[in-house]
């Protein structure tokens, strides 16, 4: 018999799910804001967390609660907006799950099951963070990050970060390649898949780094070809995006959503994190890179495209905000979806323009503070004169 009070929750979940979202009051005239999370843990399936059956779950307990819904992948297909979740359990662990929805901004709802990915893998012990990328050879792959305990040190927290390579067709049946290798990094995180062939090769977007947490000597966000996805070797990765001193990346920063093509350049949209007495502060940057030639950069625009705020600034990673999917319609229009705090789920909408516009015409960062405020007044003189040309 199902407990009567998988009735209740249902309609609240019900309720939640056909929640209208709206635009939030937020102004900067580069992308809208909205009021509501896209998708919070309360969103998850009833079936994946309790035992309906009253006889086996009388007091009507979560029996596998989930924690945080957070770094989703993003696509479109056929008109609808899919999302790869990160799902994490109360046990810690993530898996990925598709939530799909007509609109964008609301009614996200997640498919029954889970992603069930190929187990091919034994020291794998936690994936996360897949970016979602339709790649010109009609595959669509699924970069993410496979996460396994460092066997070579006594440290028990210590792990070792790769990146994993799944494929499919329509989000339902995955193929799992072999995890990405590359010659001069030890470690990655961060890492996605250009849409289209570099040169007639598979192109990846990396993140060298040192050691799990820190990059180390890591220089930002790298770029390398291979010319095998079935056994994908990089030998060398240079670096697009720098870390720099005293900037939003200086402790270190990665590839968000998969490059939005652009009329004038690639449009990336990256996290850059640097330490703060309250702990690292993440949070989201923009650059462009050549259309040809997508490790070259064209546009660096100083400063931070998105940051944590209000409500969003809380959470179990506080002052974060992380994005690896993004969508771009037919019609110019972009979803960034972004997680706060490991937490829970947001749109931002903007366009195509608006972005090549910020990309472009936002200074770049001046590095220096007597520089920065020279930058400043010049903007500054140029307004009050077109102010005063109007008062005459
Ligand atoms: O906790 C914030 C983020 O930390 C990691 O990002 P990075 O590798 O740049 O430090 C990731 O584990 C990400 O999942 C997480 O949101």
């Amino acid at each position: 018999m199902i407990h009567e009070r998988y009735y209740v929750e249902k309609e609240k979940q019900e309720k939640l799910i056909a929640r209208k979202n709206q635009k939030s009051r937020f102004y900067n005239g580069i992308y809208d804001r909205y009021e509501y999370p896209v998708l919070t843990r309360e969103h998850a399936p009833i079936i994946w967390r309790y035992d309906l059956e009253k006889e086996t779950n009388p007091y009507f307990m979560e029996r596998l609660g989930i924690n945080a819904v957070m770094n989703s992948g993003a696509i479109e297909m056929d008109g609808k907006f899919y999302l790869v979740v990160r799902v994490e359990g109360n046990d810690r662990k993530s898996f990925f799950a598709v939530a799909e929805s007509e609109r964008g901004v609301d009614g996200f709802r997640f498919w029954d099951h889970p992603v069930v990915l190929p187990d091919t893998c034994p020291e794998e012990t936690n994936v996360y963070d897949m970016r979602l990328t339709k790649h010109e050879d009609g595959y669509i792959y699924g970069v993410f990050c496979s996460e396994s305990k460092d066997t070579t040190t006594s440290d028990l927290s210590a792990a070792v970060a790769q990146a994993g390579i799944v494929r499919t067709k329509d989000l339902k049946t995955w193929e799992r390649l072999p995890n990405l290798r590359t010659l001069r990094s030890p470690q990655q995180r961060n890492v996605l898949l250009h849409p289209e062939f570099v040169e007639g090769k598979y192109a990846f977007y990396t993140r060298p780094m040192d050691g799990f947490i820190e990059t180390g000597s890591g220089g930002g966000i790298g770029f390398g070809l291979c010319d095998d996805i079935t056994d994908a070797v990089i030998d060398e990765e240079i670096i697009t995006s720098k870390r720099v001193y005293h900037t939003l990346t200086e402790a270190k920063n990665g590839a968000g959503a998969v490059p939005i093509k652009g009329k004038k350049c690639w449009i990336h949209i990256a996290h850059g994190v640097r330490n703060t007495a309250a702990g690292l502060r993440y949070v989201l940057y923009a650059f462009g890179t050549d259309l040809k030639d997508p490790s070259k950069l064209v546009a660096e625009p100083s400063g931070v495209l998105l940051v944590p705020l209000g409500k969003e600034r809380v959470g179990d990673v506080s002052n974060v905000v992380f994005t690896n999917g993004a969508i771009a319609r037919q019609n110019g229009d972009v979803y960034i979806y972004y997680a706060s705090c490991d937490t829970r789920m947001h749109v931002a909408v903007t366009t195509i323009d608006k972005l090549e516009d910020y990309l472009f015409h936002t200074p770049k960062d001046a590095l220096r503070s007597p520089d920065c405020v020279k930058q400043r007044c010049e903007l500054i003189d140029r307004n009050l004169k077109i102010l005063r040309e109007k008062e005459a």
